[in-house]
């Protein structure tokens, strides 16, 4: 283990992270994302950024949407095929682990069968924020008597490499709720291929794809009637305003989202109603906005099976099976790390 790695351990939490939340350092990558983003044209922002507590919340708030399909349609998943699913894993020692917490919900269907066909599991969410890990094992540990669960505070790919170097389980690695759909394609690919590097030949990825569908059902998955969605958007400018000292009035910018269908990913902007200028204390800069220009805040790819089976060829991954819903609107795909 390199020195920097501060590793406590508290109840079931390990922490890879050399310092704790609020961190310097990701405050000061935050205030250089945001001086680019802005300083771009067209300008833009990172959508990890809606993510402080309030976003996550408002997260949670457009998960229970009616007009936002993608997680009934990953939970029917999970619920119809979940022997199916485990049976190609095999019943050795495995590693469960979540890349990102979430509310646990539908990791929570697999690991109750695991559990009930006597496999033997560790379930192990990865997060750089170590409150979101204590929220989800706390949940988990109440709900499953009895589960093993190891909460690791570190970036992604630096926890899959402490996990593969540790023992010889079997990682089968969950990203779910099509997560992967927030990365630009280059990006993806990056990030599938550094997920590999950090792999063991014959872990497993279990990853959730939204399908390309009805343009009008996808568009009003990101315009819901309630404006959860444009409020989840304009937390990243409140961010800026509580986090960076900005001035933005959100008021003056509205949320916009549009499906793009050369790209096929749906398109998030803020933009400005009118000229007006913003500075930003934290950065020392004033932003000038021209009326109606636009934020680019975040894109939601969606795929083809066709699209996925190259992805998980380029990216050294073998595909095991891939599970639908039952309207085809989503699907989670199996894959396996190949090396040799
Ligand atoms: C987390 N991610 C997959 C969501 C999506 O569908 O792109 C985030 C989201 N943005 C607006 N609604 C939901």
């Amino acid at each position: 283990m390199s020195k920097n790695l501060k590793i406590i351990e508290s109840g079931e939490i390990l922490d890879l992270q050399a310092r704790h939340i609020p961190c310097p350092k990701s405050q000061k990558e935050f205030a250089i994302d945001v001086l680019i983003g802005l300083s771009h044209s067209p300008k833009r922002l990172p959508c990890k950024y809606i993510y402080d507590e309030r976003g996550s919340l408002l997260f949670e708030r457009i998960i229970a949407c009616p007009e936002y399909y993608l997680t009934d349609c990953e939970v029917e998943i999970l619920r119809t095929y979940k022997e199916e699913i485990l049976s190609k894993v095999g019943g050795g020692k495995i590693n469960l682990v979540e890349l990102g917490a979430g509310s646990g919900e539908k990791t929570k269907i697999l690991l109750q069968e695991m559990i009930a066909g006597n496999i033997d599991v560790t379930f192990i969410p990865i997060d750089i924020s170590s409150s979101a890990i204590r929220d989800s094992t706390d949940s988990l540990k109440e709900q499953i008597p009895g589960i093993k669960i190891k909460g690791l505070v570190s970036e992604y790919f630096k926890g899959i490499r402490w996990l593969s170097n540790l023992d010889r389980c079997t990682n089968v690695i969950l990203f779910l709720g099509s997560n992967i759909g927030n990365f630009e394609p280059a990006e993806a690919d990056v990030f599938l291929s550094s997920l590999w590097n950090a792999c063991n030949d014959g872990d497993y990825l279990f990853i959730g794809f939204d399908l390309k569908k009805d343009i009008r059902l996808l568009l009003n998955a990101y315009n819901d009637s309630g404006g959860v969605t444009a409020e989840f958007n304009l937390n990243l400018l409140r961010r800026i305003n509580n986090e960076l000292g900005g001035d933005f009035n959100l008021e003056e910018f509205q949320y916009y989202s549009t499906f793009d269908a050369i790209s096929g990913a749906i398109k998030s902007y803020l933009i400005s109603q009118r000229k007006q200028n913003v500075v930003i204390d934290e950065i020392n800069r004033l932003f000038f906005f021209k009326s109606w220009e636009s934020i680019h805040t975040e894109s939601s790819y969606k795929f083809l099976v066709d699209d996925i089976v190259k992805l998980a060829s380029r990216n050294g991954f073998e595909i095991i099976e891939h599970f639908f819903d039952s309207k085809n609107y989503f699907v989670d795909s199996l894959w396996q790390v190949k090396k040799e």
